[in-house]
């Protein structure tokens, strides 16, 4: 019997090793040291053993199922620590692997163009303040010379907001009265911001974009002066240089009021697609600072004289850049920005 004992400790440590689960091991303990196991089958037999071989025989098989089971707890032990190995493989993270750097972002192309600009007029001694996206009705309107009988405020379709008079700025113009009255002369500024206008939105019309508004006001000036401005930030926007034409236009709070066109940097005034074959392009409302402007704004039509111009900057952008449709602008597409 002792020898039966033996082989069956052998083999039953022989097969431990190998089992992969709890369970397995559960199960094969069950079936070696359980009520109805290998061990209990064999130390079925001691009845008929003198009472010496009972002692001998007791006392090895106390001892071997001593040993089967610490060998079975080891087991247990080993494939606990097992799984912990393999979840450390599989979710450990190496916390010295230089991290995969986040692609910085960058200045949108309206931006972008807009610094250069403002780099050009301040080079010029311009200041540059920002305008206010929401506005009065008297600032967007009344200030410039468009009384609400005037027929010129239904060439801006408007939104208004509810109560007090307020509205969503439909032009940059709409801080000219808060620069006259602020400044003092001599004023030269710019006045980059976004306007609002309940239009139609397509390739070249938004209901949201940019304009430039400039204002000069000093003794003596002249449309001169504004060509000359213009002339040389076009200039310096597109690198090379570039002519200056006007023709007569409207706006009320301008007089004479003037559209501003440049030659054609591209065909340098020969023709191309972007000009559609006239060498010109049309950029902006200009003019002398309407009397009326000046006097509401404190200041002295017959003492002074200045210029106001606005040109939006969208259009600007898409001509610099060769963008054929002004819905890009807002559509946060990096396959679109990541080109500037
Ligand atoms: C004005 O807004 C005048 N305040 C400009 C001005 C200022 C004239 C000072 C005289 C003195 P106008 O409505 O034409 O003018 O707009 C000026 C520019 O804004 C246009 O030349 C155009 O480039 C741009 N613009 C106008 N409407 C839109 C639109 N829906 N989408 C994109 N750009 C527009």
């Amino acid at each position: 019997m002792i020898e039966t004992l033996k082989h069956l400790e052998q083999e039953a440590l022989a097969q431990i090793p190998n089992l992969k689960t709890e369970q397995e091991v559960y199960d094969f303990r069950n079936s070696v040291l359980g009520k109805n196991g290998s061990l209990t089958a064999v130390l079925k037999g001691i009845k008929d053993l003198s009472p010496e071989e009972k002692q001998s025989v007791g006392k090895i098989s106390n001892e071997l199922r001593d040993r089967l089971s610490a060998a079975f707890e080891a087991r247990l032990t080993g494939i606990a620590s097992e799984r912990v190995a393999e979840r450390v493989k599989i979710e450990f993270e190496d916390v010295t692997v230089p991290y995969p750097e986040k692609p910085l972002g960058k200045a949108h192309p309206i931006t972008r163009a807009l610094f250069e600009v403002e780099d050009s007029f301040k080079r010029m001694g311009f200041e540059v303040l920002e305008s206010k996206e929401v506005t009065t009705e008297y600032l967007n309107f009344d200030a410039v010379n468009v009384p609400a009988s005037h027929p010129a405020r239904d060439m801006q379709d408007t939104f208004w907001l509810e109560g007090k008079g307020n509205v969503l700025s439909t032009q940059t113009s709409s801080m000219q009265n808060v620069i006259l009255k602020s400044k003092s002369p001599p004023i030269r500024v710019i006045i980059p911001g976004r306007v609002f206008r309940n239009e139609d939105i397509d390739a070249t019309h938004e209901n949201t974009f940019y304009q430039v508004e400039g204002i000069v006001v000093d003794k003596g000036i002249s449309m001169a002066n504004l060509k000359y401005a213009i002339r040389t930030m076009l200039s310096d926007l597109f690198g090379r240089e570039v002519s200056i034409r006007l023709r007569p236009g409207y706006f009320p709070f301008v007089e004479p009021g003037v559209e501003v066109d440049f030659s054609c940097p591209f065909c340098s005034g020969e023709g191309c697609r972007i000009c559609k074959k006239s060498g010109w392009i049309e950029f902006m409302g200009a003019g002398l600072i309407h009397p009326n402007v000046l006097r509401e704004g404190g200041l002295d039509p017959d003492a002074y004289s200045g210029f106001a111009f606005g040109f939006g900057l969208n259009r600007l952008v898409m001509i610099k850049y060769g963008i054929t449709d002004m819905r890009h602008f807002q559509n946060a597409d990096v396959r679109f920005l990541s080109q500037f």
